[in-house]
């Protein structure tokens, strides 16, 4: 569905004035759109994983570990696919928030992934200047990423930042000169932004980020070591069909969440960059950033 077509139907959740702003701006952020005892109901459970994670020494299939992780002191970079590790999550995917991706991408919503991002203040978390639709090309550029903040977070925490308006500007190569996928924006392509207009969404806990799959995105590292939670889920239009394998796949990817499955596939002329052929595995964003093994950093194009 077209920008236009999408304002047209009536909103769920957002005023009219966010849907705009988001298809304006790339990105919108709704202040405590979540209740306090909802936000107390998900930290529990992710306080649960936490506590799990005290058992793990390396990243694998459900924990991104972050290098200084101990039984003492966990330090998960990321939950990898939460709503399948937990009902909850995929309650709260599949709630509100598919609601608020209706009002983005019209009526009828598919899931894609979730993740849940931390920062515990290691030196490593920062998160580069990257777009997301490079690691899951689609037929449209409908695709779209929910954060979920759930605590108080401030620029300190590592808030994520987004370039306005650079949803509809260029698609960048997320490989370096050598052909290896570095999952971020090179230094070059950095430069020729104004990385200075980016805006970083600071909220109290419960509030959301909605960012469309082009815009440009990062986060600081953070500077406090109270691990800053962001549940992130990802939505698409159902008329958006993925071309490349998914880099998490999970039995929810794909799932008509809001409306019914599309008939004619909507395409988007403009190209978009083949990531790794993620069908071996993939990581996190974290490791493909920081070269890691496994990340699919290790990869060329024409491997795929
Ligand atoms: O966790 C963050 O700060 C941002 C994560 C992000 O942009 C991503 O995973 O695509």
């Amino acid at each position: 569905m077209t920008p236009e077509a999408v304002l047209s139907r009536p909103a769920r959740v957002l005023t009219q004035e966010q849907r705009e702003g988001y298809f304006s701006n790339g990105y919108v952020a709704v202040e405590s759109l979540i209740s306090a005892g909802e936000v107390a109901r998900i930290r529990a459970v992710v306080d649960e994983f936490i506590e799990k994670s005290r058992s793990e020494s390396r990243s694998g299939d459900v924990f991104d570990l972050a290098s200084g992780h101990s039984a003492e002191a966990p330090r998960i970079r990321r939950l990898r696919r939460p709503h399948e590790q937990h009902a909850l999550f995929w309650e709260v995917a599949t709630g509100v928030l598919a609601d608020v991706a209706a009002d983005l991408v019209g009526p009828d919503v598919v899931f894609h992934h979730s993740k849940l991002n931390f920062k515990w203040n290691d030196g490593h978390d920062q998160v580069d200047w990257h777009q997301d639709i490079q690691f899951y090309p689609h037929t449209n550029y409908s695709p779209l990423t929910i954060g979920l903040m759930l605590q108080d977070t401030a620029f300190d925490d590592g808030a994520v930042g987004f370039l306005p308006g650079s949803h509809t500007g260029e698609l960048f190569d997320q490989y370096n000169d050598e052909g290896q996928w570095i999952g971020c924006l090179n230094a070059r392509d950095v430069e020729k932004l104004d990385v200075r207009s980016a805006v970083y969404v600071e909220a109290p806990a419960g509030s959301i980020t909605v960012h469309n799959c082009r815009t440009v995105h990062g986060s600081p590292p953070s500077t406090r070591a109270d691990g800053r939670p962001l549940l992130l889920s990802a939505y698409a239009s159902a008329d958006a069909f993925p071309y490349t394998p998914h880099p998490e796949p999970t039995p929810q990817m794909g799932q008509v969440i809001r409306g019914k499955p599309a008939r004619w596939a909507h395409h988007d002329p403009r190209p978009c960059l083949i990531p790794p052929d993620w069908s071996g595995g993939y990581t996190s964003i974290f490791a493909a950033q920081a070269g890691e093994e496994g990340s699919g950093a290790a990869s060329d194009t024409g491997a795929g």
